[in-house]
């Protein structure tokens, strides 16, 4: 069976087992990472030479790392003509999406983790989480006007293209201190709640709000 080497709560980690979850393939799940450790583990450096998670370990000894990466494979190869789109454009479409959230959301993610969680709490800065926010909002901005006419960002179905920015919109709901209204994305984000596999891989899996 397939095996998604990563500790549940990561979020690059959820992003493919939401997706697994969507897909309704099953795998195993090997706790790695975080205090689980193994990062540096030769055999598992020699799958990922990042040492990070997830890593996706098929039956015949293939290994894929990068989530966005993993997605698009596992979509391609369960779901061709739906989570993936089977025309040239719309592939590239959804893929645009993908890249967009790696690249101009997940920047807000991090400073959360870091200012709500892993610092040391005098390191921890309000002043930093505003202005992630700030930036964050710009770009939740544009989602915004994207899904005012469409429930999905590639039209009427989930694909592949909402899966990154799906996952992390759930701390972007529920982290974000006075978070500014989107009222586009907060219906989007309420047909994704409203899925059993975003209930179980994304809801259930994150860190509950910070106190
Ligand atoms: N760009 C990589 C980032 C991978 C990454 O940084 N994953 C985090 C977990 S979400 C990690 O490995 N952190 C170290 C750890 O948890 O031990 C991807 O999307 O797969």
């Amino acid at each position: 069976m397939m095996k998604i080497w990563g500790r549940a709560d990561g979020s690059n980690v959820i992003k493919v087992t939401w997706c697994l979850g969507e897909l309704g393939v099953e795998y195993e799940r090997i706790d790695w990472g975080g205090p689980f450790g193994g990062n540096d583990d030769p055999e598992y450096r020699a799958k990922n030479p990042m040492g990070r998670l997830p890593t996706l370990e098929e039956d015949d000894g293939f290994t894929l790392w990068e989530s966005g990466a993993v997605t698009r494979y596992l979509c391609a190869k369960y779901s061709m003509g739906n989570m993936c789109p089977e025309s040239l454009r719309g592939r590239a479409e959804a893929e645009k999406w993908m890249d967009w959230s790696s690249l101009n959301l997940a920047p807000f993610n991090s400073v959360y983790l870091d200012h709500f969680f892993r610092l040391p709490e005098d390191q921890r800065s309000p002043d930093a989480i505003t202005a992630a926010t700030e930036r964050g909002s710009a770009m939740y901005d544009i989602l915004d006007k994207v899904l005012a006419n469409r429930p999905y960002l590639c039209g009427d179905n989930l694909t592949m293209a909402d899966i990154p920015s799906g996952s992390l919109t759930h701390r972007w709901m529920k982290w974000t201190p006075n978070r500014p209204s989107h009222p586009n994305v907060e219906a989007w984000y309420e047909r994704l709640a409203a899925r059993p596999a975003y209930q179980e891989h994304v809801i259930a899996k994150n860190r509950a709000a910070p106190a």
